[in-house]
């Protein structure tokens, strides 16, 4: 007898699955009734059920750096896993404490460690998805899930309207290459078959996948329990067709997570944002050049309607947390803006890549778009994209080929050399900061973002030189322009940031018939 099979009839025998007339919660006659929480007191029972699930995740070669049980059946099978298997634990709490460090997530974890989902029963899906975005919202990957039962009422198309895929038994991932690039297979040698294949790119491109393996399905408990005649083929019809006739809809799919994942699966971040510019009719980039992230998360929520592109400065934050900088992040994601850190990168590859990735602010962590100078030469293009292919989302570039202020040194050879290193690294360069159009040799359609926008002001005590929207884009041939001071210093920040979006779009719109 396998060990599944051995563990349903435990389940049986404890009453943890009962069959009969049962009323549930939400009023609905049913002729089964599952409840897990009774392990608890069968340590016995606890301990198989942890040793399963443990089983596949082994077998998955699933590599996580801590396990998190969803409350509250699945936590103590986390904690013996945790303890019998050697795996750190972190425990979502259901509500943030009202008091002291209002921490969501307890346990010790570092950003962009990988944590894996526990759960014991997955029905609808809606407590996998929650405590998955929870995680994710704190810096943790979560690529996996494992769910003891499966009860095969809609969970996996509810989980798959959110960008999660659930599929029993996986033992098995090949990885393999085409033409291109990296393929993968899940494979199931229960059946020998192929249940599922992925595009590498897929998931290189959006971490946000979730691939949910259960160990035991509720047709396969009931084929155990009629095999051992626990139950009769009667009560299984019973079950089945009860099963059949309720599958659940979760009442909000969500939305948002699904947009993410196709927006940043399917989309490549230039085409992403044409996309938002078409949608949103704004081309404007508003250049967030506060020192306080406070301010600019309540001014995002303002005029995030209105733009295309939020772009700060992080080093000049007096008040940087990276709790923070996620809160505008799911702002941005809400409103459909990007995310850009004008850090302009201009040191050697190595030192770059660190300031990219590492130190207080982990730029590449959050920020969709980074500015970077040519001047070091291509390596540091070489090793931003490298960097940039550690998280889960698109990341892209701008390179810096001509500068509004006066004096600049970017003269026509500079531009030149620019270009080529665009066109080198085109798929993590989306275009150039500039003040006019540039001849590109390929028909790549690069993003061009000019700076130094005022309607008001010609320039500043500093150098920096203005023109209108209007010539910004149609006389330089700027697809997004880039204004700070015109609307930060204005009387009404919200009503001057719908005039530059009205003025840039017209033009946009001008320029591209
Ligand atoms: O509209 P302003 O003058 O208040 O702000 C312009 C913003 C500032 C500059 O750091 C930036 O645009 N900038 C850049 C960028 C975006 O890289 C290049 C440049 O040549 N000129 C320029 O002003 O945040």
């Amino acid at each position: 007898m396998s060990d599944a099979e051995q563990l349903s009839l435990q389940l049986f025998d404890i009453e943890a699955v009962k069959f009969g007339n049962f009323t549930l919660k939400s009023g609905i006659q049913s002729p089964i009734y599952i409840d897990l929480r009774v392990i608890i007191s069968y340590p016995a029972v606890l301990r198989s059920v942890s040793q399963l699930v443990n089983d596949l995740l082994e077998k998955s070669n699933i590599e996580c750096d801590s396990i998190c049980g969803v409350p509250y059946t699945a936590l103590p099978v986390a904690s013996v896993i945790s303890v019998e298997y050697n795996r750190p634990m972190l425990i979502r709490r259901k509500e943030a404490k009202s008091y002291g460090t209002k921490k969501m997530i307890e346990g010790i974890y570092k950003n962009n460690d990988q944590c894996l989902i526990i759960e014991d029963i997955v029905t609808t899906g809606s407590s996998v998805i929650e405590t998955a975005q929870s995680l994710r919202e704190h810096g943790l990957r979560v690529n996996n899930a494992i769910v003891f039962l499966d009860r095969e009422q809609n969970g996996k198309n509810n989980l798959e309207a959110n960008g999660i895929t659930l599929h029993g038994r996986v033992v098995l991932k090949v990885k393999y290459r085409t033409d291109q690039d990296w393929d993968e297979m899940w494979v199931d040698n229960n059946e020998t078959s192929l249940v599922r294949h992925v595009s590498y790119h897929s998931i290189c491109a959006n971490k946000q996948f979730l691939d949910v393996s259960s160990v035991l399905t509720l047709t396969e408990l009931l084929q155990h329990l009629l095999r051992h005649k626990r139950i009769t083929l009667d009560c299984v019809n019973q079950v089945q067709t009860f099963i059949k006739s309720n599958q659940v809809q979760l009442n909000q799919p969500n939305v948002d997570e699904k947009r993410t994942v196709v927006k940043s699966n399917y989309l490549p971040i230039r085409e992403h944002i044409r996309t938002i510019i078409e949608e949103k009719k704004s081309n404007l980039c508003l250049s967030a050049d506060l020192t306080n992230l406070d301010e600019i998360i309540e001014l995002s929520k303002q005029v995030g309607d209105y733009i295309c592109l939020l772009k700060i400065h992080c080093d000049i934050l007096n008040d940087f947390t990276m709790e923070k900088i996620r809160q505008l992040k799911t702002i941005s994601k809400e409103k459909n803006f990007l995310l850009f850190e004008d850090r302009k990168f201009a040191d050697i590859g190595n030192t770059v890549s660190l300031q990219y990735t590492k130190g207080l602010s982990q730029i590449c962590e959050w920020a969709d778009l980074v500015t970077v100078h040519a001047l070091p030469g291509d390596g540091i293009l070489k090793a931003l994209e490298e960097s940039s292919k550690e998280v889960g989302e698109p990341r892209g570039c701008f390179l810096l080929a001509q500068m509004s202020s006066k004096g600049a040194l970017t003269d026509e050879k500079y531009v030149k050399a620019t270009v080529q290193y665009a066109e080198k690294y085109q798929n993590f360069v989306i275009g150039f900061i500039a003040q006019s159009r540039l001849s590109t040799s390929s028909n790549i359609d690069y993003i061009h973002c000019t700076p130094g926008v005022h309607i008001n002001s010609s320039e500043d005590k500093f150098g920096q030189q203005y023109i209108s929207p209007a010539e910004a884009v149609l006389q330089r041939g700027a697809d997004v322009i880039i204004c700070g001071r015109a609307i930060l210093e204005s009387n009404d920040r919200v009503q001057t940031a719908k005039l530059y979006q009205t003025e840039g779009y017209k033009a946009y719109q001008q320029k591209r018939q």
